[in-house]
């Protein structure tokens, strides 16, 4: 059994997870944080078996859309980076984490 960690949009989320659930996938939202942007995004946990991994990252693929996005300089400064001009940071798409789960308990 696999764990499923994907940090996506919150743009996205109410959709891809209305498109896992359809697909009969158990999931979880967690609402999260980005470090970089300090803005919301979600986190979904999705438990599975191994050879569903691939169907998953497909559903999540096609419901989580890469766009760019301005992002102000004062942020990038507070990583020692003085950029005079907002810059432009790709948002949208999935970041996702695939572990080993060791044990399963559902009572
Ligand atoms: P954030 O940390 O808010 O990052 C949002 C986007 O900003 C990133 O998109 C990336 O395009 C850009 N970015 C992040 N750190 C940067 C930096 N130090 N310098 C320049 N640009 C930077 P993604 O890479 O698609 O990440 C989207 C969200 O996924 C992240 O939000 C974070 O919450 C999570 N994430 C991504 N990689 C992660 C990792 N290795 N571990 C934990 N969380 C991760």
């Amino acid at each position: 059994m696999k764990l499923m960690i994907a940090i996506v949009s919150n743009d996205d989320s109410g959709k891809l997870l209305k498109a896992l659930v359809k697909e009969r996938y158990s999931v979880t939202k967690l609402s999260t944080t980005g470090g970089f942007l300090n803005a919301g995004n979600t986190t979904l946990l999705i438990g599975c078996q191994d050879e569903q991994i691939e169907k998953i990252t497909e559903v999540i693929s096609a419901n989580a859309k890469t766009r760019t996005k301005i992002v102000p300089n004062s942020i990038m400064s507070e990583f020692g980076m003085f950029s005079t001009n907002p810059i432009e940071v790709q948002v949208g798409g999935a970041n996702i984490f695939v572990v080993d789960v060791e044990k399963f308990i559902k009572l």
